[in-house]
């Protein structure tokens, strides 16, 4: 069996992400359910837009109703454009040998141990066998949760929590997680604070920091960006406004980060 099997950590498309990172850049993602999409041929009218408003990546996949052959056919759709393809599986079933790589997530803070690392060891195998790569990720759900939250047996971290927050990402990141995505849920009223965006940056500056769920304007995508997210993810809106979205990944790609602050506020955690 092993021989058929190739690991990929830390290649092509980390590089890419790194890349711009290192040059100052916010990232937008593009997320495309294939469970909430009106035909496959949609996929591409979203994808052209978003692509040519300068979103980074695809992410394909879905918290639920979504299977292989969905990815694949997106992902063989999406190829077109050129940009890397990245699975954003809610189970085994979401991944493909047609993606570039996947976010290889573990939901920290679920109560179930599948969706902490059943799945993972479930869908290892498959992964080292298509050869994608493999995207280390902490996956920890924030205030709302929507589906991923419900279908992922997680106990969301309250919004104004951030001091839980900021535990999750360090053990994250202490146990080798390179990237960090904070979700509120797909939908959801409140996209994840700046004020927990900045903490975690501050916390785990090393970190690729995803964040995601509820971003509906270009103002929420601008503070999220600035209080330090590497990736902005949008996903629902597209369904709204596409215009909307394209509004979004421009805004990301023209914002400015804020420096750093100093070592005593980076690690002033209030225990309220
Ligand atoms: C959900 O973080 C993503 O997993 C995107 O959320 O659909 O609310 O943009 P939205």
């Amino acid at each position: 069996m092993s021989a058929s099997l190739r690991v990929r950590r830390e290649e092509r498309v980390s590089r890419y992400i790194r890349e711009r990172i290192e040059e100052g850049q916010t990232l937008h993602f593009t997320l495309i359910d294939p469970a909430k999409l009106r035909d496959p041929d949609s996929a591409e009218r979203i994808a052209g837009e978003l692509a040519a408003a300068g979103t980074d990546c695809f992410m394909i996949g879905g918290s639920l109703g979504v299977s292989e052959r969905d990815v694949d056919e997106i992902s063989i759709r999406l190829k077109r454009f050129g940009l890397p393809l990245i699975a954003f599986p809610g189970n085994v079933s979401g991944l493909s040998r047609y993606v570039d790589a996947v976010l290889f997530m573990s939901l920290l803070n679920s109560e179930d141990p599948y969706y902490i690392i059943g799945a993972q060891v479930a869908g290892a195998v498959v992964v080292a066998k298509y050869g994608i790569e493999a995207l280390p990720t902490a996956y920890i759900v924030v205030g709302y949760g929507g589906t991923a939250g419900y279908i992922g047996r997680a106990r969301p971290i309250p919004y104004e929590k951030h001091e839980i927050l900021v535990a999750y990402s360090l053990a994250a990141y202490m146990l080798g997680m390179n990237y960090i995505y904070l979700e509120a849920g797909s939908g959801a009223p409140r996209p994840v604070p700046p004020e927990s965006v900045r903490l975690v940056k501050e916390v785990v500056p090393g970190a690729v920091l995803i964040v995601g769920g509820g971003i509906r304007d270009p103002d929420a995508a601008s503070q999220t960006a600035r209080a330090g997210a590497d990736v902005i993810v949008t996903g629902n809106i597209v369904e709204d406004s596409l215009e909307r979205a394209v509004e979004i990944a421009r805004a990301v790609k023209g914002t400015r980060k804020s420096p750093p602050r100093s070592l005593e506020e980076r690690f002033h955690v209030s225990g309220t």
